[in-house]
């Protein structure tokens, strides 16, 4: 809830300078943010799935090898967390990748909530 104040140096003093200020909302919220989650199945090669999540999301290859195998024995794994739009792209990015080159590989966005 914003309130409006005419508390120009918001110190909840009184003094009447006419000018209207939008206080700080305590309660404000951050936006919300997305998980990018890497589905498993039984035909993506393993090097091509470590290779997308190193190029799409910049793991080094040690990262990108443990959510790879959290993927293949978890059979989901989260590469990321972003804003909705940048999970999006993310997650169109390696399904194009993945159809470009034939594999099954997806990835959804999942909301997370705080
Ligand atoms: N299960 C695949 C295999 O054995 C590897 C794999 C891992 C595929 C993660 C998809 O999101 C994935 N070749």
């Amino acid at each position: 809830m914003h309130r409006l104040s005419n508390d120009n140096d918001n110190d909840n003093t009184s003094s009447d300078t006419g000018a209207v200020v939008l206080e700080k909302d305590p309660e404000a919220k951050l936006p919300p943010s997305y998980q990018v989650v890497l589905i498993n199945d039984d035909y993506t090669p393993m090097e091509f799935v470590v290779f997308v999540l190193q190029t799409v999301f910049g793991h080094n290859h040690q990262k990108s090898t443990e959510i790879m195998m959290t993927v293949h024995t978890k059979g989901k794994g989260v590469c990321g967390i972003f804003s909705k739009e940048i999970a999006e792209m993310m997650s169109f990015e390696v399904n194009t990748m993945a159809k470009d080159h034939g594999h099954p590989l997806l990835s959804e966005i999942e909301p997370l909530t705080d």
